[in-house]
C-alpha cells in the first residue's frame, strides 16, 4: 500500500469513531476550507501547519466521550503541526505516549467559534498523546 492510500484510509477511520456500536461523526467537513470543523468537546489536529487537509488526508480528530482515551495516536504520532478546538473545548497535549513528557494546555473559551493554534517551534511534529474536555 502506498503512503497516499494509507493516509486516506486512516483519515476515513478517524473521521467516524464507532463507540458501543454507535457511529459518532467528529465535526463537520468543509470541502471549501479543507478543514474538519470541530464541535463543542472536539478537537482536530493536522499534519500541515495551516490546519488544512487537502484531499481530506492528514488529520486526526479527538472527541470528549466517556471511555474514549488517546494514550497514543497511531499513524499520527509526531505529525501534528496545527490544531483546532471546538467551542468551549480544552485540550492537553503530551510529548510522549501514555500522557508522558512535556505538556501544553490550550483552551477555547468562546461559545460560538473555533480556535486555531499553530504548533510551531519545539512542539512541531511532537504530539504523541492528548486529552480533550468539554468546558462548562
Ligand atoms: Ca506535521
Amino acid at each position: 500500500m502506498n503512503l497516499r492510500s494509507h493516509y486516506a484510509i486512516a483519515s476515513a477511520l478517524v473521521a467516524t469513531l464507532t463507540l458501543a456500536g454507535v457511529a459518532v461523526q467528529a465535526g463537520t467537513w468543509d470541502s471549501y476550507t479543507k478543514k474538519l470543523n470541530p464541535s463543542k468537546g472536539e478537537a482536530v489536529a493536522y499534519d500541515r501547519s495551516d490546519c488544512t487537509a487537502p484531499n481530506a488526508e492528514g488529520y486526526f480528530a479527538f472527541i470528549d466521550k466517556p471511555g474514549v482515551t488517546y494514550t497514543s495516536v497511531g499513524w499520527f504520532n509526531d505529525k501534528a503541526s496545527c490544531i483546532t478546538l471546538g467551542p468551549k473545548t480544552r485540550v492537553r497535549i503530551y510529548q510522549h505516549t501514555n500522557f508522558g513528557g512535556s505538556t501544553w494546555n490550550i483552551e477555547n473559551n468562546e461559545t460560538d467559534s473555533i480556535k486555531q493554534v499553530a504548533m510551531s517551534g519545539w512542539w512541531n511534529d511532537t504530539l504523541s498523546s492528548i486529552k480533550v474536555w468539554t468546558m462548562p
